[in-house]
This record gives C-alpha cells, structure tokens and sequence, in this order.
C-alpha cells in the first residue's frame, strides 16, 4: 500500500473510545521495547510518528492510528515490563483481552519478538494465547539488522521450536533500521484486511 496519508485518531483507554468506523484492523502486539513503534514507523513511511523510546514501557494506551482511512494499525501497549505496578499490569491485561478477543474489525496480529534473543516465556504465552482464540498472526522477528546473515536461519528456527509453530505459520525477518521485511509485512497486511 502507498501510504500518505496518517492520524492518530485516538489513545484509547476503554472501549467505548475505539473508533466507531468498519476500517479493518491490525493490532501489534509484544514485549515493550520489541519495536511496535519503529514497525508501524516503517509501515507508514515515517520516522517518528508513532513515538519510539529507550524507555520501556512508554506506550500504555491502545493506539489506533488511521491508515489512509482505509484500516487501522493499534499499537497495543508492551507486555512483560517489571517496572509498571502490579494493578497496572492488570489493567492493561484486561484491555488488551478485551480488545483482541471482542473486536470485531480485528482481522489480525502483528506478533513482534526480539531477533536478536530466543523467544521469552511472555512471547511464547502470548503466541499461544492468540492461537488459542483463532487469531490469524504474523509473526516478525526485530532488529534483525543486529543479527549476522549467516545466523538467519538459526533465528528462524528458534522461534519456530519454542512457539511451537503451527503449519503454515508465517514468520518474516524485519529492520526498521534498513527496511528489511517491509514489502512482506505489507503483503500480509494487505491480504488480511483486503486493502490495497
Ligand atoms: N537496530 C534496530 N533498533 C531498533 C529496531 N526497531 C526498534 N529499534 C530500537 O528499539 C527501541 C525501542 O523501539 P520502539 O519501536 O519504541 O519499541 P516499542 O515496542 O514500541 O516499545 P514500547 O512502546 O515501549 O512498548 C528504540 O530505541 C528503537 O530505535 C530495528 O529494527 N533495528
Ligand atoms: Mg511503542
């Protein structure tokens, strides 16, 4: 997709806030820090406009940002930071439950894991935990930039081991940093959502 044009329409706490439109939707999902931001950045081709951080944890609402007003992208706040209280955490685990069991524009997730690093046991959960409810799921393996070539391969098949993958589970290498994986991720989206 060529995309011009973005918004961020709302930072959405309850879902009485969610947009009230049939705009197909993608959630991206992951530990804080994983790069939901910087993949939603390359998306759209933009450097900052969904706000990226060194500091973990940063995005704690349910962001849906209007894609050409044809779908939506919603960054969903990362799971597995030690440093939000634990009535924090529950919070945000409700509303994310809430949000990818009960919307129905959801057409599917965007799971982000650290390429550089084995899945962790939150990935692992979370992965299942989609599964579980039938979502269709990508998932992208990050900062692949960081990763030597030659070690490719052994990502890919760590991931596939510890998710234990379902047959035919996608998974596509991704830098935000050299826009490795991009025109994947877009084919994916779009054969998801049906937009073009
Ligand atoms: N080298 C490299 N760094 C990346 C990549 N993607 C993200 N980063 C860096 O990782 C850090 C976190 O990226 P974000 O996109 O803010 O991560 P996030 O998942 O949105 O984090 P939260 O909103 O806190 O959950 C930033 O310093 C980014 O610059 C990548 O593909 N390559
Ligand atoms: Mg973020």
């Amino acid at each position: 997709m060529d995309v011009n044009h973005v918004d961020l329409t709302i930072s959405a706490v309850r879902p009485d806030q969610y947009p009230k439109t049939d705009y197909p939707e993608i959630a991206l999902v992951g530990r804080s820090n994983v790069g939901k931001s910087s993949l939603t950045n390359t998306l759209i081709n933009r450097k900052n406009f969904a706000h990226t951080s060194s500091q973990p944890g940063k995005t704690q609402t349910l962001n849906f940002y209007d894609v050409e007003d044809q779908l939506y992208f919603v960054d969903v706040p990362g799971y597995g930071y030690a440093k939000v209280s634990k009535k924090q955490r529950e919070n945000f685990g409700q509303m994310i439950e809430n949000y990818l069991t009960q919307r129905r524009q959801l057409r599917g997730v965007i799971l982000l894991v650290d390429g550089r690093h084995a899945p962790t046991a939150d990935d692992v959960q979370m992965y299942q935990w989609l599964s579980y409810y039938n979502l269709p799921i990508l998932v992208v393996a990050t900062k692949i930039d960081k990763v030597k070539p030659s070690q490719y391969t052994k990502v890919v098949k760590e991931v596939k081991t510890s998710m234990d993958f379902q047959d035919h589970q996608p998974l596509i290498l991704f830098s935000a940093t050299n826009k490795r994986g991009k025109d994947e991720v877009w084919h994916w989206i779009e054969k998801q959502t049906g937009v073009k």
